[in-house]
């Protein structure tokens, strides 16, 4: 007999983890190639999937263990970070297109925030067009930094080549020149900054964004504030709070017409410093149950 806990999301034993009952995939992609500032981000998703297992299963909110419920299967860990940036963005579409087609939620893990771009072109090759909904500190609208198409910098940009709809950022905080540009002039992109997220500007546009259509809802950890998750490669402060950050996944999910897939990006963990890990893993675990509670009551 084996006291090792499962080394899948939360812990869970093979009867909550098991692929076919189970209404969330989650997808480790420990992806990293293009650290600007501090790097990390390829051992992200294990320090997740780690801390997860401390996470408790009870929600007060649902006064229920949801996981429990919906069950929660992790998929192997993809292994691309040896390919060319081309072709590592091939492999994540293409694994994200084969899982989507199970019509499951699916989590990404990352990794830095240029594979969402990939996750957006699988999910758009399944389920045809939807709407982006983007948290974090940065605009990521450059079209190419450092020299690739493929930064995290150039994250929303490749979301938008994607082709699958609009974009409403939540945070923003930091941004080149050229990006504000692209904000005045591309009417597929909805800028809040961080200010308007802590007045509760964004609320009225966010439902009006989301009502009634399928929503891909990206969070890159940095647009928390840095305070909670100080362990990210490009730190910005005034970030969103929990509450603020909580309140936008149950408004996406309150309204969307169907969830399709979040994910959570950019974490970049410290050996010996766990807080921050432990409170992206609880943010991954509330928002899916988040979801999974909304789509429950619809
Ligand atoms: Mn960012």
């Amino acid at each position: 007999m084996s006291y090792e806990i499962p080394h899948n999301f939360l812990g869970l034993d093979s009867i909550h983890s098991a692929f076919d009952d189970s209404a969330v995939l989650v997808l480790p992609i420990p992806y990293e190639a293009t650290v600007s500032y501090g790097g990390g981000t390829a051992n992200g998703p294990a320090a997740i999937i780690t801390a997860s297992q401390q996470v408790e299963l009870y929600d007060r909110e649902f006064d229920d263990e949801p996981a429990m419920n919906w069950g929660v299967h992790t998929l192997p860990s993809m292994d691309i970070n040896d390919l060319e940036p081309d072709a590592a963005m091939d492999a994540i579409a293409a694994e994200v297109a084969a899982q989507a087609r199970h019509g499951k939620l699916l989590c990404v893990l990352g990794g830095e925030h240029s594979v969402s771009g990939a996750v957006a072109q699988g999910l758009f090759a399944v389920h045809g067009p939807f709407v982006t909904v983007q948290i974090d500190a940065h605009a990521d609208l450059r079209d190419e930094y450092e020299g690739t198409p493929h930064s995290h910098a150039c994250a929303m940009r490749r979301v938008l080549d994607a082709g699958a709809g609009p974009v409403l950022q939540l945070g923003i905080r930091s941004l080149s020149i050229d990006e504000a540009e692209v904000m005045r002039t591309d009417e597929r992109v909805i800028t809040f900054w961080a200010e308007d997220v802590h007045a509760g500007k964004h609320r009225e546009a966010l439902a009006e964004f989301v009502r009634g259509q399928p929503v891909y809802l990206t969070i890159d950890i940095d647009g928390l504030d840095v305070s909670l998750v100080p362990t990210t490669g490009t730190p910005e402060p005034d970030g969103l709070t929990w509450n603020e950050v909580l309140d936008i996944v149950r408004a996406v999910a309150r309204d969307a017409a169907q969830v399709l897939a979040f994910d959570v990006m950019e974490l970049a963990p410290l050996e010996g410093f766990h807080a921050p890990d432990y409170i992206t893993a609880k943010l991954t675990y509330k928002t899916m149950s988040i979801i999974l509670a909304a789509q429950a009551a619809k």
